[in-house]
């Protein structure tokens, strides 16, 4: 392993989570071209760059040293770097995309990888993940079954997890492009949900804060090192989130939203 070390509390021996790198890649200005299954219209590329460079801003006020990579106008949506690796405290998995226009997105992220991880795994074909289906909850690791993120694919980063001391399970997707755009996991013991996620029996056991009708695109939120960032306009779940006891950050992530994307999609986080 190279600089990744999980943080050891010695009081109560376990380990606290704590970000201290992420991965980044600028927008190009093909977005206006990428996968959408919104009808909010084409996003703006310029006021996109703007977005980004103050999500940049916000992972550095909670910590976060950030490493941005070039934009790479061959794939639309590859400022959506979450989806292609999968960062543990103890390894990093490089994803195989499920949508085909996204497959090519993982070329070159071994290399930026291996600056921070000696162990490098990745999903092979026929399986297919996306990072956006995976949640991490301490040492254990929610999987989306989606659209994008199948069965064989979701059974590898088990397989590879659990050779690292990590547990996983399976969470069944209905309509959700993501589990991640249903669910996040704020730490403490706690989840913010939406949508078909809201009943589900997997969170039964976490505290649980809800994003409700017309504000579902709020559960993507972020938390970083007690902070949590916040899409701007869904002011209820915001307050939500502050009631229990977080401090909220709000981004304006539209022109990201335009393309099913949001908070946690934007970035590696390790
Ligand atoms: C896509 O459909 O793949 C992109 N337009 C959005 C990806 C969002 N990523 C994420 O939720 N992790």
């Amino acid at each position: 392993m190279a600089d990744v070390k999980p943080d050891f509390d010695p009081l109560t021996g376990n380990m606290e989570q704590r970000f201290h790198q992420a991965i980044v890649r600028l927008p190009c200005p093909e977005m206006v071209n990428g996968l959408t299954s919104s009808n909010l219209g084409r996003p703006g590329y310029v006021k996109a760059l703007g977005q980004h460079w103050e999500y940049v801003e916000a992972l550095r006020y909670c910590g976060l040293s950030v490493k941005i990579l070039e934009a790479d106008g061959r794939f639309p949506d590859s400022t959506f770097i979450e989806d292609v690796a999968v960062c543990t405290p103890l390894c990093a998995v490089i994803t195989n995309p499920g949508a085909s226009s996204r497959k090519g997105e993982i070329e070159g992220i071994r290399q930026v990888l291996r600056k921070f991880y000696d162990n490098i795994e990745e999903i092979t074909a026929p399986g297919t993940l996306e990072g956006g289906d995976v949640m991490m909850v301490s040492g254990h690791y929610y999987i989306g079954i989606s659209g994008r993120t199948n069965n064989k694919g979701a059974c590898q980063l088990i397989d590879i997890l659990s050779r690292e001391g990590y547990s996983a399970s399976k969470v069944p997707l209905n309509s959700l492009l993501h589990l991640k755009s249903g669910a996040s996991y704020l730490e403490s013991n706690t989840v913010l949900l939406s949508g078909e996620l809201s009943t589900a029996e997997e969170f039964s056991g976490f505290r649980k804060i809800f994003a409700g009708a017309g504000e579902e695109y709020a559960a993507n939120s972020l938390w970083l090192n007690g902070k949590v960032l916040v899409a701007a306009g869904f002011q209820e779940t915001r307050n939500l989130i502050e009631k229990a006891g977080y401090e909220t950050i709000e981004l304006d992530v539209s022109e990201f939203r335009k393309l099913d994307g949001g908070l946690s999609c934007l970035s590696l986080r390790f």
